[in-house]
């Protein structure tokens, strides 16, 4: 009835996950409890859990990110903490949950971290730089939203029943074959990647479509704000390299559920097939989370230097050059294969050439800000912490591109400080960037900016003492996922690197302060006109938060930066541009689809994990009635009637109105 799941799931015997776990439930209750005394729960359920409005589903995209970077943050904590004490002892955590712990660290971070945060803000920002009323799919769009959060669900609830994964955050065969992992945990990482992935290919085509379909009269391909390209750009390769994920993972499934042999030791099965599949998705994987996260620089560093973004042609073609790029070079993942010196050669060269694309775009934002009247905002911040600490983790990654190198470097931990040394300043600064840029056009007030530079001075040395002693324990030879070891002369390093962890500690904290600290303060925070930084692109030119139609009639677009034209030509004439003729405006009706078919998705990927057929069936049935139900709805959309459309519009206006006379005012 049951299937594999029974009582011996809950780990009753190992008390840390186990405290965790209940302390995670609680405090989950405790949440929920509160919402439903509150009363909140209609409102969450009308305005956002159903809500297929791109700027709500930005917003839940960026919170899940958030809370998950919160889980995936105090497993590496607990990972620093073990190699700080584990000189020839057990340390702390039994090698068993030390396994599942850089396991779901790198899988959380990766996917349930980097991939939402990022997805979070092409959302909240893209239909609105395109100067349109949301994306090409509303509904699909909350559908994908839902699908990646049953993915985290599910790495989340194996916390508490069953086990992770232990073969680290990509399940090499033939350690993730039935034979050496035939518990639940490597079911786990699949079917919450399946599951999410769909999720992710899904919003891959959507806004590939947006983006190429849908614009604001006159905005050219030409004229689209940098973060557009790159979105597309990274939109472009979720929909050619996610499907390689999937059925990669699928037949990984077909040779764990039904005996197949793609990938294992025996009948004719391959692993090394695994190797190349996986890192033909996973490399371009890579630019769709570190292409976005160039775009949020790249609108940051034009924005708080009071200039357009310098060489922005040259800026599209690196985009798009690195994006061809990034389906050539996967084979450097595994130099160590034994391909042949001639083989090798090929894949480091064009490793080494990823190099160009990049330095371009790095010369690009200098030269932006050369000449500039430099404003060291919270999210420029960000983003010279990223440019100066990112291109020593490029040149790291050169180093390993470069085959005999890396043949020395190979699963050590140089490679884990090389990675952290291009993802955290390359996507996460990118992510925290983007949030302190655009927390004001998604709430309507700023995010306290002391609290901001503090965390930013807590993280960025933090991040150099966490991560440059990896650098010198590579080379004296510590491998990577070591539960204990024997090198005293290892040990100072590591403590060194778990001091630094206490610094982001630290840095997070101060984050999580200044978001309480400006809810509070919200008041004399607030952004009234909707243009908080003196922006440039079409974001700005709508209030914030803007209305749910976004613009009350889609701006003409008769410039590269659209907005800062309108502002100058109001600047110079003392006037706002001409109110339009206001008509009504059609928008999606909410829809529970989403969140309706990922319940079902969640018991059907638990089913999958723990073989109870029959509850596989009914959830399929159930997930698919659903689309069924959608398919047949008569009504998709509501009017929003002309006055309404105007009221809202004047509202703005007369804020814009003021702000114009204020400058006005300031300039006599
Ligand atoms: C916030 C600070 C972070 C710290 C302190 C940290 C720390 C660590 C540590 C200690 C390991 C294990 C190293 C080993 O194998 O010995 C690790 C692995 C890993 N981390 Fe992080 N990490 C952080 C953030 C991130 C972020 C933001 C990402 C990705 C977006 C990430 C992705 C990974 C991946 C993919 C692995 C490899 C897991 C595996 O071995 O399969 N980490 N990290
Ligand atoms: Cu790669």
């Amino acid at each position: 009835m049951l299937g594999r799941l029974s009582w011996a799931a809950i780990p009753f015997d190992e008390p840390i996950p186990l405290f965790t776990g209940a302390a995670v439930i609680v405090i989950l209750l405790g949440v929920l409890v509160y919402i439903a005394i509150k009363g909140w729960i209609p409102y969450l359920w009308r305005e956002w859990i159903t809500s297929v409005d791109h700027k709500r589903i930005g917003v839940m995209y960026v919170f899940l990110a958030m809370v998950m970077l919160l889980r995936g943050f105090i497993d590496a904590i607990m990972m620093r903490a073990q190699q700080a004490f584990a000189l020839n002892s057990g340390g702390y955590l039994p090698s068993d949950h030390f396994n599942q712990i850089f396991s779901a660290h790198g899988t959380l971070m990766i996917f349930f971290v980097a991939m939402p945060f990022l997805i979070g803000l092409m959302n909240l920002v893209v239909p609105l730089q395109l100067g349109v009323r949301d994306v090409a799919f509303p509904t699909l769009n909350n559908v994908s939203f839902w699908l990646t959060a049953t993915g985290a669900l599910l790495v989340n609830v194996s916390l508490v029943v069953g086990e992770f994964s232990k073969t680290g955050w990509l399940p090499f065969p033939p350690l993730s074959e039935a034979t050496y992992s035939p518990g639940v945990g490597v079911d786990y990482y699949l079917w919450s990647l399946q599951i999410s992935g769909v999720g992710t290919l899904l919003t891959g085509v959507n806004f590939v479509t947006t983006i190429l379909k849908l614009h604001a009269p006159g905005m050219t391909y030409l004229r689209m704000p940098m973060f557009c390209w790159t979105a597309l750009a990274a939109n472009l390769l979720i929909v050619a390299a996610f499907p390689v994920l999937t059925a990669t993972l699928a037949m990984l499934l077909l040779d764990r559920y039904l005996g197949f042999h793609f990938f294992t030791n025996e009948a004719g099965g391959n692993q090394m097939m695994f190797m190349n599949l996986i890192w033909i998705w996973g490399h371009p994987e890579v630019y769709i989370l570190i292409l976005p996260s160039f775009g949020v620089y790249s609108e940051v560093v034009s924005t708080f230097s009071g200039k357009p973004l310098f060489g922005y042609r040259s800026m599209v073609a690196a985009t798009l050059v690195i994006c061809v790029l990034s389906f050539m070079v996967w084979l450097h993942h595994f130099f160590t294969m034994g391909a042949g010196a001639s083989v090798n050669t090929v894949f480091g060269v064009a490793s080494a050439i990823i190099a160009v694309p990049t330095g371009v775009k790095i010369y690009n934002w200098l030269f932006t800000m050369y000449g500039g009247r430099i404003q060291f905002s919270t999210p420029m911040m960000w983003s010279l912490g990223f440019m100066v600490t990112f291109v020593i983790g490029g040149l790291t990654g050169v180093l390993h591109a470069v085959p005999p190198a890396d043949f020395i470097t190979h699963n050590t931990v140089f490679l884990v400080a090389h990675f952290h040394n291009v993802i955290i300043p390359g996507v996460l600064f990118a992510a925290f960037a983007g949030y302190e840029f655009w927390f004001p056009k998604a709430f309507g007030f700023r995010l306290d900016q002391r609290f901001g530079k503090v965390a930013f001075w807590c993280w960025l040395p933090g991040f150099y003492l966490a991560f440059m002693p990896l650098y010198v324990l590579g080379l004296m030879g510590m491998p990577r996922r070591l539960q204990h070891y024997d090198v005293p002369e290892w040990r100072p390093w590591l403590i060194v690197a778990a001091i630094g962890v206490l610094l982001i500690l630290a840095g997070i904290c101060f984050q999580i302060a200044q978001l309480i600290v400006s809810i509070r303060g919200r008041e004399s925070l607030r952004d009234e006109v909707g243009d908080p930084w003196n922006g440039r692109s079409l974001e700005w030119s709508t209030a914030s938060p803007p209305p749910a139609f976004n613009f009350a009639a889609l701006p003409r677009v008769e410039g590269d930066e659209p907005y800062w034209e309108i502002k100058q030509r109001a600047r110079e004439q003392q006037v706002l541009r001409p109110e339009p003729a206001y008509t009504d405006i059609e928008m999606p009706l909410n829809s529970p689809t989403g969140f309706v078919s990922a319940f079902f998705a969640s018991f059907m990927g638990f089913a999958l994990i723990w073989h109870i057929w029959w509850l596989v069936g009914v959830t399929f049935v159930g997930a698919y009635a659903t689309f069924v139900v959608f398919a047949w709805r008569d009504r998709a959309e509501y009017h929003i009637p002309a006055e309404e459309v105007a009221r809202i519009d004047r509202e703005n206006r007369a804020a814009r109105r003021a702000a114009l006379a204020r400058l006005a005012e300031a300039a006599q």
